[in-house]
């Protein structure tokens, strides 16, 4: 594919004012007839033609008018229509007729079958693989959709909107007819048909409206889709309080498939999810299911305003609704749960997904200007940092006139296909403040570096802050400017209390945010009567690493006195890190390795304090990963050497903390029945934390064994499965439980995904072979995307050291699957691909087979557009 180029956006030469579909389903040859009304734009030349989007379609009928149009006067090229001839300022309508085979399309975009169910995703251009379309999202219409299909097969007619009526049709078929009087772009047309279960609940509008809701599932999954329901209520109710908004239509429906690209889709009044994440009970689905459904469902009904009703001018916009749209349900999760555990999640998930994506070849800014393949730019940066991005926005404004400039967004723009940098200045409007430099954000990719030292004059009682921000080249971006960076920072004094400087000169501070706007600042704080100890970064208020000489003494200060949660386990988080990273150095070099008294100390210390909540101990009582330790070591990576530095730590914080770990144990054990809530998930992370730290300091099975045979919820279960099999592959025992939970789950696909993925992430080169296996296992199925995500992508996306393999078998496997994936569905393999994107941090030898494997893809023949863009940024 060609580049597109942010600067070349030219609004269309017509305007689309209806559209009329009508769809005559079938799995072979489904029928679609659109009507669309254009008139031309003014000013636009009268010769002007009109060119239409599509992809992998066969036209069998183009009229204007109602007359069939020459064939002199239009072009089918590959992926357009060309129609000329047409009226200069008059509308006309153009109808094209389309046939379809759903049952063939592999690539789950555009209109396919999934388990005998008709589902559309057209996000972001899978409308052109339905119509001939102007298929870009600045092109907003009213949509009437009529659905034909067989009774028997698809009772169950639905699209976006409010239900017009429908009718038997005699001959064994039937129809239904849908109009969604809100304008939107094709992105947002959906369609489902087919024979499916459904939840129904109502809810009444903050207005006095009533909104009947609706799930549809697989027939019999119904109880499983309660929580979804619930969660869903909470989030309307939520969006009415929080952001003052309220739903418009008279019907919201959500439908659970099988077979899916991604997590979810918003479409208008007719979101689409991947049944993962709609289906919980608390035998199949983990304390981690339950917060996703309910982050999911948010996520998606929050687009109604934050995509749907204001949607993005071109896709380069994405981070208008995506990243705004995931600070709002990460605010909304936050409220439901612990703010400071979740703000501890999101932070670990952006370390461990967006700092490596914006340190290697796949780095782009949150707001891009030109890409290959727009799917490849659903992205950690544009959903994460756009996130962080709008968060530090309310930071810097405060609540106050961050919810003035967002209420001013809504009025403003409703109705609109607008920009960032229409977003940015309602921000600027409500508040009268400038936010040019800020706006860098949006358009310097990298993760920005803040390089901090302190020093105290006890005769001055002065504290100086010497702070320089960098931030790091990124591809086609090497010279960078000082950005706007808002740093909230504590002075702690020895007895742990917050010093209360007199004055503080060199930036501007508001509260306990310093406000960083060039390369180099000095920050002078007056009236602090003893050397403090520095916490920065309280609440991760920016997206940036940090570095500073601390010595684990003063972290430990932070850990137990910060009245900031998130920085408490901030400073414990660093000084694990640490001693992670010296422990990777030191099984590479053949050395003791030394596990630190002080980090034992305040692990253990936090792990034991009955004042902090349960869930925010298990955060802290869960060590990096071997990403976070490859990731801070940043370069000439062995993953092996970090497996088993960091083992050994975990074995010395075991040995030490048997008694606590012991205690925890019986301490936060449950009774009554299960309860997905916060606090309940809390109590069974960390005595699951406290579990594997027993387990691990043990040679024999037995704990894990009886966790097994004990657990009563999917979330301990699969806990003691993972540890059995990660800590005794071999084990008989380990054999023995893995067979029982597969008999068990046999007829669930999404638990035995987490049976794959538990066995794709044992560590160690042999993982390979046994994933080959599992490749054969009759549960696998190559075509659907969530298990060649369990399976392949877990493998290559979190198993360090199986992945890693020294052989450079590991990366010849994925690229053999990326090849094989490509042709069905390019999507999938691109997505999988990006698992490599760190593959130069490594040591030369792995760095060196991870680039044949990465040349082996580039070379092969016909790859999509999707693969070949992301396999040529990351050779590049
Ligand atoms: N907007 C969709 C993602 C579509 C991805 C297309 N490749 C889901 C979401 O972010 O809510
Ligand atoms: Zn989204």
């Amino acid at each position: 594919g060609q580049i597109i180029h942010l600067e070349d956006y030219r609004p269309t030469d017509f305007v689309l004012e209806r559209v009329d579909l009508t769809f005559e389903l079938d799995p072979k040859e489904t029928k679609v007839e659109a009507r669309l009304i254009f008139h031309r734009r003014e000013g636009v030349d009268a010769a002007a033609p009109l060119v239409l989007d599509g992809d992998e379609l066969t036209m069998t009928g183009l009229l204007l008018d109602q007359e069939e149009v020459p064939t002199a006067l239009y072009d089918v090229a590959d992926d357009t229509l060309t129609i000329r001839g047409l009226p200069e300022t008059a509308p006309f309508e153009i109808t094209v007729t389309t046939l379809l085979s759903p049952e063939t399309n592999t690539k789950l975009m555009g209109l396919y079958r999934t388990n005998n169910v008709y589902c559309t995703q057209c996000e972001a251009e899978g409308f052109r693989r339905i119509t001939y379309f102007p298929d870009r999202p600045d092109v907003l219409a009213v949509y009437t959709v009529n659905i034909i299909a067989e009774k028997a097969t698809a009772p169950l007619l639905l699209s976006n909107g409010n239900y017009l009526g429908g009718a038997d049709m005699g001959d064994g078929r039937h129809f239904a007819a849908w109009f969604d009087p809100h304008p939107k772009p094709s992105y947002l047309f959906a369609l489902v048909a087919g024979d499916l279960g459904v939840v129904e609940d109502k809810f009444t509008t903050a207005s006095g409206r009533e909104v009947a809701l609706k799930i549809y599932v697989e027939h019999g999954k119904e109880p499983r889709a309660a929580y979804a329901m619930d969660a869903l209520k909470r989030s309307m109710k939520w969006d009415e309080e929080v952001f003052g908004r309220e739903y418009d239509l008279d019907i919201f429906m959500i439908v659970a498939v099988s077979d899916f690209n991604m997590g979810a889709m918003e479409n208008k009044g007719l979101n689409v999810f991947n049944d993962k994440y709609v289906l919980a009970d608390p035998e199949t689905a983990t304390d981690t299911d339950y917060a996703n459904i309910e982050a999911i469902i948010a996520h998606e009904y929050f687009h109604n305003w934050t995509g749907n009703r204001i949607t993005c001018r071109d896709w380069f916009q994405l981070c208008l609704k995506e990243g705004l749209t995931v600070y709002r349900d990460h605010e909304f999760s936050a409220d439901m749960r612990s703010r400071a555990v979740k703000r501890i999640a999101e932070v670990r998930h952006l370390k461990s997904e967006q700092f490596p994506e914006d340190a290697g070849p796949l780095a782009h800014p949150v707001r891009p200007t030109k890409y290959r393949e727009i799917n490849n730019f659903y992205t950690t940066t544009v959903y994460e940092k756009g996130s962080e991005v709008t968060r530090m926005i309310a930071t810097v404004l405060g609540r106050d006139l961050f919810k003035k400039g967002m209420d001013l967004y809504f009025d403003r723009h409703d109705g609109q296909a607008v920009t960032i940098e229409d977003f940015i200045a309602c921000f600027e409007d409500a508040s009268g403040r400038d936010l040019g430099q800020f706006s860098l954000w949006y358009h310097q990719a990298g993760t920005p570096l803040i390089t901090a030292s302190g020093s105290y004059d006890a005769a001055k009682q002065s504290y100086t802050l010497s702070l320089e921000q960098t931030v790091p080249a990124t591809p086609g971006q090497s010279a960078k400017k000082p950005m706007h960076i808002p740093l909230r920072v504590g002075l702690l004094l020895e007895d742990g209390s917050e010093a209360k400087p007199a004055t503080v000169s060199g930036a501007d501070v508001m509260a306990d945010v310093v406000h960083l706007t060039e390369r180099r600042q000095t920050v002078v704080f007056s009236g602090v009567p003893s050397r403090p100890v520095p916490s920065f970064n309280r609440g991760f208020s920016a997206p940036i690493n940090l570095h500073i000489e601390q010595s684990a003494e003063d972290r430990a200060l932070i850990a137990r006195h910060e009245i900031d949660l998130f920085a408490r386990w901030q400073a414990l988080n660093a000084m694990a890190l640490d001693n992670l990273a010296k422990a990777a150095v030191q099984a590479r070099s053949g050395q003791p390795i030394a596990c630190d008294e002080a980090l034992i100390g305040g692990l253990l210390a936090a792990a034991g304090d009955e004042r902090l909540e349960p869930a925010f101990r298990a955060q802290v009582l869960s060590l990096p990963s071997e990403a976070d330790i490859a990731r801070e070591i940043g370069r000439d990576n062995d993953p092996d050497a970090i497996q088993s530095g960091r083992q050994a730590i975990l074995s010395a914080i075991a040995a030490s903390g048997k008694d606590i770990f012991t205690r925890l144990l019986g301490e936060m054990t449950l009774s009554g029945p299960f309860r997905p809530d916060a606090a309940s998930a809390g109590r069974r992370a960390l005595r699951n934390a406290a579990l594997s730290y027993l387990v691990y300091g043990d040679d024999r099975p037995e704990k894990a064994v009886s966790a097994f045979r004990s657990a009563n919820n999917m979330t301990d279960l699969s806990q003691a499965l993972t540890l059995l099999a990660h800590r005794f592959p071999d084990a008989e025992e380990t054999l023995d439980a893995l067979a029982t939970f597969k008999k068990r789950f046999a007829d669930n696909a999404l638990v035995i995904d987490k049976w794959f993925a538990i066995q794709a992430t044992i560590p160690g080169a042999s993982t390979l072979e046994r994933v080959k296996a599992l490749m054969s296992d009759p549960h696998f199925n190559p075509s659907n995307p969530n298990r060649v995500r369990s399976l392949v992508g877990t493998f290559a996306f979190s198993n360090p050291t199986g992945f890693n393999r020294a052989d450079g078998e590991g990366y010849r496997f994925l690229a053999r699957q990326i090849l094989e994936i490509d042709p069905r569905n390019p999507q999938l393999a691109a997505r999988i691909l990006t698992s490599m994107r760190s593959w130069r941090s490594l040591e030369q030898v792995r760095a060196n087979h991870a680039q044949e494997a990465l040349k082996e893809i580039a070379g092969a023949a016909n790859l999509s557009a999707d693969v070949s863009d992301i396999v040529d940024r990351m050779l590049s």
